[in-house]
């Protein structure tokens, strides 16, 4: 007996059973979670000698007089939240800690052409569309609800009352889409720290 064996080349018979996927053009519009572009472009238009020789050092220093700390408050220091961060940072991504107490001396610039301002609030103020006013006397910038481009501003206050606060921009619409980093007024911490991301926080010392 003999057995006649046909090799048939199957490939050639398989269906073209595979769909295109959907999904694999490129999508046309970007990540939605933010809702509110203000055109910020912080890799330009920048006023760089504003910013020029500054470090993540002087985030935080301590100050000159006792019971005193210095921070430096940088609105589009990077790209991150569209321009819309401070020192990088948005949405409460980065926590300053204060001692109760202490006085806060606060400098703000503004490289940008894209007004932004500062001011410290309530935490749960964040959220709200109306800004609230500052939480602290002089807490604030001038203006904080206009803003400031291409600028630089200062303040200081006394952290007389623990809590859970920010550093907000009071531009219209900017705190709600995340122009906010925490501030924590502690009784119990005994210097400042700041902790940013998912570092542990780093506190200062003479
Ligand atoms: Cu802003």
């Amino acid at each position: 007996m003999i057995i006649r064996f046909l090799p048939i080349a199957l490939a050639t018979v398989l269906p073209a059973i595979a769909q295109d996927a959907p999904g694999t053009a490129t999508p046309a519009k970007p990540v939605e979670g933010h809702g509110h572009a203000t055109g910020a472009a912080p890799a330009s238009g920048l006023k760089k000698e504003l910013i020029e020789g500054l470090t993540e050092k002087d985030f935080i220093k301590l100050g000159d007089k006792e019971k005193t700390v210095k921070i430096l408050l940088v609105a589009t220091w990077s790209d991150e939240n569209y321009g819309m961060n401070f020192n990088g940072f948005a949405k409460g991504g980065a926590v300053y800690t204060i001692p109760k107490d202490w006085t806060v001396e606060v400098t703000f610039i503004n490289p940008g052409p894209v007004p932004h301002s500062l001011l410290v609030i309530e935490k749960e103020n964040t959220k709200k569309i109306q800004m609230a006013e500052p939480y602290f006397e002089g807490a604030a910038v001038p203006k904080h609800l206009q803003g400031i481009s291409y600028g630089k501003a200062s303040f200081s206050f006394s952290a007389n009352e623990a809590g859970e606060y920010a550093f907000a921009c009071g531009f219209p619409a900017h705190s709600i889409n995340g122009h906010w980093i925490g501030l924590d007024v502690s009784a119990e911490a005994k210097v400042p720290r700041l902790k940013v991301g998912d570092k542990a926080a780093v506190e200062v010392a003479k």
